[in-house]
This record gives structure tokens, C-alpha cells and sequence, in this order.
């Protein structure tokens, strides 16, 4: 099996900290979860970026400072959202591009997000796949729904998206796709040859379907942003804690955790921006 690569999604849009007071919101808090978080085994960190207040912010100047300060303690691959919050507008979903990471996310589909809607028409993907490409970073396709992949068929049709792709399964979102080993499984066998795929379990569901994934030859989430428990009724301390729980149950069955350089290596990635990793 290829070795286990790690993401750390250290924020999100969504949580705040009263969910948890570990939280990050600033530029500093941010980068030192990230690195806490790297130094843990995370590779690759999905980035948010929220207000000082904690609302959820799309400012370029706000990624970029961020991930100046990520870059200035530890080299993983960066992944800027590009989902942002329920309620932005495209031009404030693709403004964190700016930075000059390596990845983005791309949700390929429309889904009931909680009571709210989680709006990707058509039109609107091809914009925000368009502007990642002239980017050159690299997409990781949010599947939060199993049409979602057949959307991002179609994107590659369409010369949008060049495979191998690189896909994240976020379960158990109320309103998109339960988090159970036979929808993870459906979702790993309806991928093409040669992709890659994640998977996000949200809340209750981070650590069981981190399992099943390390299991099956899969790559891991984890992270604030889906889930603020390290376990039943106990609040996680940090991202980190989270990372080093993903990693210690891959220990268990021997599973080795890729290094940021390896995990470039995996998902196909020019060698780090600075060379490193
Ligand atoms: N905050 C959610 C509405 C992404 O980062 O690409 C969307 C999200 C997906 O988190
Ligand atoms: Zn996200």
C-alpha cells in the first residue's frame, strides 16, 4: 500500500470557538495550528481563512498573510478553499487563488449544507475550474454527493480538469451523502483508474471513517473543520491532536504516514514552491 497522506483541515467556515476554543481564526493562529499539525503528519493543510471576529473571510491579503506565516515555520502542501462559506459570491470563492498554492478545492455539485444550500451550479464550477487552472494548482474534488464525481467526469471532458484527479469524500453532512463503509466503498470503486481519493468524515464519523481508509488504501481528513472532538464528549486540544489520532491508528496497522515531499510525490505535484518538503 502507498503511504498514508494526511490532511489537516484547521478551520473550515463553519465552527467557531465556542464549538472549541482551539479554533484558529488570525493569520498567527492559523499558521501555528497548521504547523503544529504538520509537525504531527498532516502533508497537506486545507485552508480556510476566517476574520479576526471568526467570521468567515475571503480577503486575498488574509490567505496570502496566512500562508506567508504557514510557509515561514513548515513546507506542506497548501489547499486554499475554494468552497468558502455558504453565501459567497464566486469572485470572494476564488480570491484565496491569489496566495499561490499548490491546490485548491473544487465541489463539483449543489448540496443541502444543514439548513442552508451549498450553491455549485454549473456555470459557477466551470468558473471557479477555469480560474484554478490558470492558476496551476492542482484541484481536489469535494464529493460530498456520489454525482458529484460524474460532474467532475464531465469538467475533464470538457478540458477543465486533467486527470489523474485527486478526490476528497466529505460524509455526513446533513444534506449530502451518509458516512458508512458501503458509501465509502461505492465512492473509492466509482473513481477512475489512477485517481486518488480522501475521506472527510464529519463530526462522530472522523475517526471510523479514517479507519475504514487507512484500510482500504485511501488517504485520510481530519481536522477542526469537520469535527471538534478527539472523542466522545472529549474536545480535541488542537488540530494536531486530531492528526496524531489519524496517525496513531494508522501505526496500528502499520500504515506509514507520506511526508509532505512524498505526498507531492503521490498526487503528482511539482516539487515543492520552495523547493522543499
Ligand atoms: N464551507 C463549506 C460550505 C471547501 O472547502 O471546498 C464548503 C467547504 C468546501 O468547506
Ligand atoms: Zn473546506
Amino acid at each position: 500500500m502507498e503511504k498514508l497522506i494526511l490532511t489537516c483541515a484547521v478551520t473550515g467556515a463553519e465552527v467557531t470557538k465556542k464549538d472549541n476554543p482551539a479554533v484558529p481564526y488570525t493569520p498567527q493562529e492559523l499558521a501555528d495550528s497548521s504547523a503544529a499539525a504538520v509537525e504531527a503528519g498532516a502533508a497537506v493543510i486545507h485552508l480556510h481563512v476566517r476574520h479576526d471576529d471568526g467570521t468567515p473571510a475571503h480577503e486575498a491579503a488574509i490567505f496570502r498573510k496566512t500562508v506567508d506565516l504557514i510557509r515561514k515555520k513548515v513546507d506542506p502542501i497548501i489547499m486554499v478553499s475554494t468552497g468558502g462559506a455558504v453565501g459567497m459570491t464566486v469572485e470572494q470563492r476564488v480570491e484565496g487563488l491569489e496566495a499561490g498554492t499548490e491546490m485548491a478545492s473544487l465541489t463539483t455539485g449543489t448540496v443541502n449544507f444543514g439548513n442552508d444550500v451549498f450553491w455549485n451550479a454549473p456555470d459557477l464550477v466551470e468558473k471557479i475550474a477555469r480560474a484554478i487552472q490558470a492558476r496551476g494548482a492542482k484541484p481536489e474534488i469535494e464529493v460530498f454527493d456520489a454525482g458529484m464525481i460524474d460532474n467532475a467526469a464531465a469538467l475533464v471532458k470538457k478540458g477543465l480538469l486533467t486527470p489523474p484527479l485527486a478526490y476528497q469524500f466529505v460524509l455526513g453532512v446533513p444534506g449530502g451523502l451518509g458516512a458508512s463503509a458501503r458509501a465509502l466503498t461505492f465512492l473509492a470503486d466509482s473513481v477512475p483508474p489512477g485517481s486518488t481519493w480522501t475521506v472527510a468524515g464529519v463530526g462522530r464519523h472522523q475517526f471510523t471513517m479514517a479507519a475504514h481508509a487507512i484500510l482500504m488504501g485511501g488517504n485520510v481528513r481530519v481536522g477542526l473543520e469537520d469535527n471538534v472532538y478527539l472523542r466522545k464528549g472529549v474536545l480535541a486540544r488542537s488540530n494536531a491532536e486530531l492528526v496524531e489520532r489519524a496517525a496513531r491508528i494508522a501505526g496500528e496497522f502499520e500504515r506509514e504516514i507520506a511526508t509532505p515531499a512524498e505526498a507531492r510525490r503521490l498526487l503528482g505535484l511539482k516539487l515543492g514552491l520552495e523547493g522543499g518538503g
